[in-house]
């Protein structure tokens, strides 16, 4: 059978938003607020281990900061930060654009067509969410998700299964009926304790992650002219995009 739905992490999966997205805008946000805490590109890979952008600058603080005076607003100054962090994102997806990852629109494109539905899981904000479905995508796109599971909608983000629950619930299918899409380790975990099934496409960030257990690992969806190289998992023979019929084969083989 194939999957009743496809539920699809959003930064590092969807988009390569990470580096030059959401680290910039972070940056950005410190320095209107006066502070000197940049985040280097590699700093950022190793902050990503916290997920969440208010989890991962009070983190920051915490292990980075010892120098720093906090204020006793400590806990509204994150969330001023993380709200300006937030409107630097929509402004830099809307205006310099962060393009989808290969196949991804046409896996998205298959799926509309063959009546698969479509949800979101992810940690971050819902408005980054809807910013870069519009501009990346489509203007209607977000409309295409059946349901959109986003940031502070539950109390624990990934690693915990906690938004793909969230996810299934809204959907009210099993996780056996599902794929989850991820890009890192914690989200593996995240999906992987929910119980669905997961093809990791990996990116800079996360290429060195852990992914015992995710169904497939590849470097990305694959594209007509553009072949996916498999780094992990068995796909079925001369597999060089991940489409429907290849997940029919990773979810009867679950
Ligand atoms: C994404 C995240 C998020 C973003 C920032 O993880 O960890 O924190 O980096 O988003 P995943 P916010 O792809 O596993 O969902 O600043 O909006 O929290
Ligand atoms: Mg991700």
């Amino acid at each position: 059978m194939i999957p009743n739905a496809l539920l699809f992490d959003v930064d590092g999966t969807l988009a390569d938003t990470e580096r030059d997205g959401h680290r910039v805008a972070f940056n950005q946000a410190f320095a209107e607020a006066g502070l000197d805490w940049v985040w280097d590109v590699p700093l950022y890979g190793v902050l990503l281990a916290v997920t969440g952008g208010k989890e991962r600058i009070r983190h920051y603080v915490e292990r980075y900061r010892a120098d720093y005076r906090r204020p006793k607003d400590f806990d509204d100054l994150i969330v001023r930060l993380h709200a300006a962090k937030t409107r630097h994102f929509t402004t830099l997806v809307a205006q310099a654009g962060l393009p989808l990852r290969p196949g991804v629109r046409r896996l998205l494109d298959q799926a509309r067509r063959a009546g698969v539905r479509l949800a979101i899981a992810t940690t971050t904000t819902s408005e980054n969410v809807s910013a870069l479905l519009h501009h990346a995508l489509a203007p209607d796109a977000a409309q295409w998700f059946e349901v959109i599971g986003a940031g502070d909608v539950v109390a624990a983000k990934k690693p915990a299964p906690d938004i793909y629950l969230y996810v299934l619930e809204r959907l009210r299918l099993a996780p056996g009926e599902c794929i989850a899409f991820e890009d890192s380790e914690n989200g593996l975990r995240s999906s992987q304790a929910a119980g669905v099934t997961t093809v990791i496409t990996v990116n800079d960030y996360t290429r060195t992650h852990d992914f015992q257990g995710a169904a497939l690992v590849v470097d990305h969806l694959g594209d007509p002219g553009l072949p996916c190289r498999v780094l992990a998992g068995t796909p079925p023979n001369g597999t060089v995009m991940i489409d429907l019929a290849t997940l029919r084969d990773l979810l009867a083989a679950r």
